[in-house]
């Protein structure tokens, strides 16, 4: 077997560790902090799969920055995935969905930041619907030993050095790309792995679900109707969770489109770029898939707030060129 092919059935360390021998540049950094991630997913799993047999559903009573009412998961995912990053020492700081400001892990020393929702699609978690976690990792623009600063995170989503997402589902997944193709592991709880189970994933070019909210049909922008129209008229599915990990890793596999256009309740759209939309405009690049805003491609808008919102519109190739052609055709009324 050529060395260079790593087997399914490859443990998540083993398959870093190979993967870092292909990079005689690697510092072991980058690995031991995808490590970490993988120990916070493995913690979280628990706390998910229980949630019903805990006091942990529900509300914790409390908002979020974004004036969402926090679950009490989406805490102690927050809290989990906080305390794995700064334990990990490769971190220098982090921004999160669940808390305002930039947290410096004292870590001042590490060479990278990370944006991450620790729990996306947490309202979901009382009625036992697939959530996600979702990670960015940029290396730090400030000095090694200074504490972080706001430019070390308003990077575009092109100066990613990996991004991925926890699917806690039927079987908890950890999906990630470091920029050399996206791979899947599924986690085996009796050995406590995460298990190489899908190597190099590319989306197929092409799909027959489209993914939206249309119940938000009456504020979307005319193009976006038209489009939506055009999907009816080829017969595609309609197949929309409201869990975005979970509508995005169905339409990764098996080809497809998300859309979550601007609203009349979200005039920016709802999603946000820094810890949602880069990471997962990384991984369809990487799957050769396409993902933009209506205008730009994600990767490539220059971030001015941490929390910002944008359009996203995500998925496979040949679905996405055909989505853009209505959203330039000129609206000759
Ligand atoms: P809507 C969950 O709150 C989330 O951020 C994504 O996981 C999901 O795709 C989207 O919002 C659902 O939003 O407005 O359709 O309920």
């Amino acid at each position: 077997m050529d060395k260079h092919v790593i087997p399914i059935g490859t443990t998540l360390d083993r398959f870093i560790m190979r993967k870092e021998q292909q990079f005689p540049y690697a510092s072991g950094e980058l690995s031991q902090l995808l490590r970490d991630i993988a120990l916070a997913g493995k913690i979280i799993h628990r706390e998910v799969n229980r949630a019903g047999l805990i006091d942990i559903t529900g509300a914790y009573g409390s908002q979020n920055i974004q004036g969402e009412e926090q679950q009490k998961l989406d805490v102690v995912a927050d809290v989990r995935f906080v305390r794995a990053l700064k334990n990990g020492r490769e971190v220098c700081g982090i921004i999160s969905e669940e808390q305002e400001g930039v947290i410096d892990t004292e870590n001042h020393d590490g060479r990278y930041i990370v944006a991450i929702d620790p729990l996306d699609g947490s309202s979901n978690i009382d009625v036992n619907v697939s959530i996600g976690t979702i990670f960015s990792i940029y290396r730090r623009i400030s000095p090694v030993g200074s504490p972080p600063v706001m430019e070390d995170f308003l990077q575009p989503g092109h100066k990613q050095v990996a991004a991925g997402y926890v699917l806690y589902g039927s079987s908890t997944m950890l999906v990630y790309t470091t920029g050399y193709g996206v791979n899947g592991f599924t986690y085996e709880q009796t050995l406590g792995e995460f298990i190489l189970c899908d190597v190099d994933i590319h989306t197929p070019p092409v799909g027959k679900i489209y993914s939206t909210n249309e119940g938000n049909w009456n504020s979307f922008p005319p193009q976006i109707r038209e489009y939506i129209d055009f999907c009816k008229s080829q017969c595609y599915s309609s197949r929309y969770i409201g869990s975005l990990v979970a509508d995005f890793h169905r339409n990764l596999f098996k080809g497809g489109i998300y859309l979550y256009p601007p609203t009349q309740k979200a005039n920016n759209g709802k999603l946000r770029l820094m810890y949602e939309c880069n990471a997962l405009a990384f991984l369809v690049e990487q799957a050769g898939g396409k993902a933009t805003d209506g205008k730009q491609r994600i990767l490539d808008i220059q971030p001015t707030s941490l929390h910002q919102r944008c359009p996203l519109y995500i998925g496979s190739s040949q679905m996405m060129d055909k989505l853009d052609t209505f959203l330039q055709a000129t609206q000759v009324r």
